[in-house]
Parts: structure tokens; C-alpha cells; sequence
């Protein structure tokens, strides 16, 4: 993974058509191709213009961009957030749709939330309720799971969060498909969940 200065756009791990029906090649091509590389094009200007930065990794800037000067504060946050969370959000995604939980992951989901059906009822609630453009997310926090938000490119990193799943929803993830309706885009986009990354980075979490 391309981690540090110069960072460059990474390929998907499928083809851009790879996620229909439940995904559009275009929502696909025009969220990695144009969303995230504007992300990707911001950061490198910023650390071209800020050298001392070139040595930051990707992590260091989301967990530390609080101690940059106070004018390049939010750019970092806001741009390197904005490659860190595309890229979950799309490593996150398989074509081999509908592969169900092994009953390992199931069972640390019906835990923490009653039942695997009911963690993606309260997911879905929580993508609902997202006001403006965010993100949802699963995380481990302290050794517990929690379903999260964040706003704008914000990840939860900085909360001491490990993220394990998350959604993009901001508009531009859905508009061209699903238009305004955001409860028929997360249900489509359940069924492309790759539940083997989210078991491998719970895993990673402990
Ligand atoms: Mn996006």
C-alpha cells in the first residue's frame, strides 16, 4: 500500500463494473477516478509546499495533524482523511457478493449487537442518520465493538478508534443510481460487504 509522499491512486482490487448491479461502473469510475484522486492530488501539493511534511506516513498525519501549524491543520486532516477513508471504504468491497460472516465474526457480531441481522438494522439506522456528508463505521474501541459516525473526511483514528467497515455517504457515493434515496443505496451496498476484510482487520485489532 502506497503509504507515504508521493502518494499515488491505488488500483481497486475489482473492476470498476465489478459491483454492479448494487454499484454503478460510474458511481465506481467517478468516485475513485475523480473523488479520491482530488484527494490524493491535494495532499501531495500541500507536502510539496510543506517539505519538512514529506516524512509523514498516512497514519502519522491522521493521528498527529493536530500538532501541524494551525493553518495546515485542517487540509491535512481533511485530505488525508479523504484517501485513508476511500480506500477502506473500497477495500471493504468484494464482487463475490453475499458471502456471509464465518460463524466466528457472526457470533462476535450477535455479542455485541443480538444478532448479525440486527448489527446491519442499527448500521443501517446509523448511515440513515448521518446528517450531511460522513461516514458510518464499525469500530473496536477498547476492546469493545461500536457502530460510529464520522463527518466530512473525519476517521476514527483520531478517537483511538480501530476502524473494521465502513460506508461512504456522502452523495456522491449514490446520486447517479440511487439518487436521493440513501436507504436503498445501503441496502445494495450490504451485499458487496467483504466480510473476510472485516474479520482480518478485527483480527488486526487485538
Ligand atoms: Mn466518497
Amino acid at each position: 500500500m502506497n503509504n507515504c509522499y508521493p502518494f499515488f491512486n491505488t488500483s481497486l482490487p475489482y473492476s470498476f463494473s465489478a459491483l454492479e448491479p448494487y454499484l454503478d461502473e460510474k458511481t465506481m469510475f467517478l468516485h475513485h477516478e475523480r473523488h479520491l484522486q482530488a484527494y490524493i492530488d491535494a495532499l501531495n501539493t500541500l507536502m510539496k509546499e510543506n517539505p519538512w511534511t514529506q516524512s509523514w506516513s498516512l497514519e502519522k498525519i491522521l493521528y498527529q495533524w493536530c500538532t501541524l501549524p494551525p493553518h495546515l491543520q485542517i487540509p491535512f486532516r481533511n485530505n488525508g482523511g479523504g484517501i485513508y477513508n476511500h480506500r477502506f471504504f473500497f477495500e471493504g468491497m468484494t464482487p463475490f457478493f453475499d458471502t456471509p460472516p464465518t460463524s466466528y465474526l457472526s457470533s462476535v457480531l450477535s455479542n455485541a449487537f443480538g444478532s448479525f441481522e440486527n448489527f446491519k438494522i442499527c448500521f443501517k439506522d446509523a448511515a440513515m442518520k448521518v446528517f450531511g456528508s460522513g461516514y458510518v463505521w464499525l469500530v473496536m474501541d477498547r476492546g469493545k465493538l461500536h457502530i460510529t459516525q464520522t463527518a466530512n473526511q473525519d476517521t476514527p483514528l483520531f478517537r483511538g478508534q480501530s476502524p473494521l467497515l465502513t460506508l461512504d455517504v456522502w452523495e456522491h457515493a449514490y446520486y447517479l443510481k440511487h439518487y436521493n434515496v440513501r436507504g436503498d443505496y445501503i441496502d445494495d451496498w450490504f451485499h458487496t460487504v467483504c466480510w473476510h476484510t472485516v474479520e482480518q482487520r478485527l483480527q488486526n485489532s487485538f
